[in-house]
């Protein structure tokens, strides 16, 4: 939106997005502005609340020690449910409920938090969501907040593999619950 912006005004085009993948997705939209001399700047910035799913964490949980030794204050907020969900809601729509290597044995997160020296805390219950959020922003250490969740929620609306964007399902289910 910034480039065309920027190409209909002549003005420079601004965009702002937060850290990490929001910041990758800047990338095309600058190298397109880049390539056809398009006056452009871009603003991102570190958001210290990391939401990650359960199986993301186990490929990068090594990396809170590192947040502990370099005294980083990072939160990260765990939606646990105990699956790849992608991959299990993938195998529940379109592969007849055949749960393949997608259910996960998660180790307990706070207990892990503790070992390497980072507060960490267990959410069981919509109960427990207010105190745990308020005692994890109170920690001036790195702090893991494990928030346990439905394992089979799907994420809707999708579009399913092969179809087109209107070709999406799952709106009606979204619109019902709002
Ligand atoms: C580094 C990396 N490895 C593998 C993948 C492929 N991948 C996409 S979603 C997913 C599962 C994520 O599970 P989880 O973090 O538990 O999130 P959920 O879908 O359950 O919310 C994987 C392995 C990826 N995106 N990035
Ligand atoms: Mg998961």
């Amino acid at each position: 939106m910034a480039d065309a912006y920027a190409r209909a005004s002549g003005k420079t085009g601004v965009m702002i997005a937060t850290s990490g993948p929001g910041a990758c997705n800047l990338v095309t939209g600058l190298a397109t502005a880049m390539m056809d001399s398009i006056p452009l700047v871009a603003i991102t910035g570190q958001v210290r609340t990391d939401l990650i799913g359960d199986h993301s964490f186990n490929m990068t949980m090594a990396e809170l020690n590192t947040a502990v030794q370099h005294e980083l204050p990072i939160k990260v907020c765990i939606l646990n449910n105990g699956y790849m969900g992608m991959v299990r809601q993938w195998q529940e729509l379109f592969y007849s409920k055949r749960y393949v290597y997608s259910h996960l044995r998660n180790p307990d997160y706070a207990e892990f938090a503790k070992a390497v020296g980072a507060a960490g805390i267990t959410v069981d219950s919509k109960a427990q969501v207010g105190p745990a959020i308020e005692q994890m922003l109170r920690e001036d250490r790195p702090c893991v907040v494990d928030f346990h969740v439905d394992a089979e929620e799907n994420v809707l609306p999708m579009v399913p593999p092969g179809k087109g964007l209107h070709e999406m399902e799952g709106v009606r289910a979204l619109q019902n619950a709002m």
